[in-house]
């Protein structure tokens, strides 16, 4: 081996035990805020109506691992293509859909009734479940999901929402598992799901 070979195979080693260290320390890391993630307390008890006008508690979702997505039926566009996304997924799921839940939790009960929830549902996966309320018992679990929600009037007298966008994945406990990447082929997210039935 010339000196030459000696020395680029040394910079290589450098290089990769270098690269093994930086990854040693971004999984530590890594692990470590997912950690912290997990202690804070999101979620809690709820009492809702469903888009058939159904009771649905956070008693109801015991057993089943559950999604849950916070928005409105007047969204012009974060709110569909989620509700699209989860729909393929639980399409993807096949017949374990049925041993797992998703809810679409209104954060505009003026306009979003029951009625009105299931209207808009017709277009997505049934599966789903629109939840409404008086304006109390909405504020109330915004608050345990830490979602920020809030009315933005528009020209014309008419308003939109501003809310917060994140999926929850919740296990079969209703405790917080991680927000739920939809960023992916929508067979990846089921599996992962499938992964808490
Ligand atoms: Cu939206």
């Amino acid at each position: 081996m010339t000196a030459r070979q000696t020395r680029v195979l040394l910079v290589c080693a450098a290089f990769v035990g270098g690269l093994t260290l930086c990854f040693g320390v971004i999984s530590l890391i890594g692990g470590f805020s997912s950690k912290a993630l997990q202690t804070v307390q999101i979620g809690g008890p709820f009492r809702l109506t469903d888009q058939n006008g159904k009771a649905v508690t956070d008693q109801d979702m015991k057993g089943k691992p559950f999604l849950v997505f916070f928005g409105f039926t007047h969204c012009p566009d974060v709110c569909p293509t989620t509700l699209f996304d989860v729909s393929e997924v639980l399409r993807s799921l096949g017949p374990d859909a049925n041993r797992a839940g998703a809810l679409f939790i209104t954060v505009d009960p003026e306009r979003d009734t029951a009625a009105a929830l299931k209207d808009y549902l017709g277009s997505f996966d049934p599966h789903l479940r629109g939840l409404t309320g008086d304006p109390e018992a909405l504020a109330t679990v915004a608050k345990e999901y830490r979602v920020y929600y809030r009315k933005v009037p528009l020209d014309g007298g008419d308003y939109t929402m501003d809310h917060t966008a994140i999926v929850y994945l919740m296990d079969k406990d209703g405790h917080f598992v991680s927000p739920f990447n939809l960023k992916r082929k929508p067979d990846a997210s089921a599996a992962e799901l499938r992964k808490y039935l």
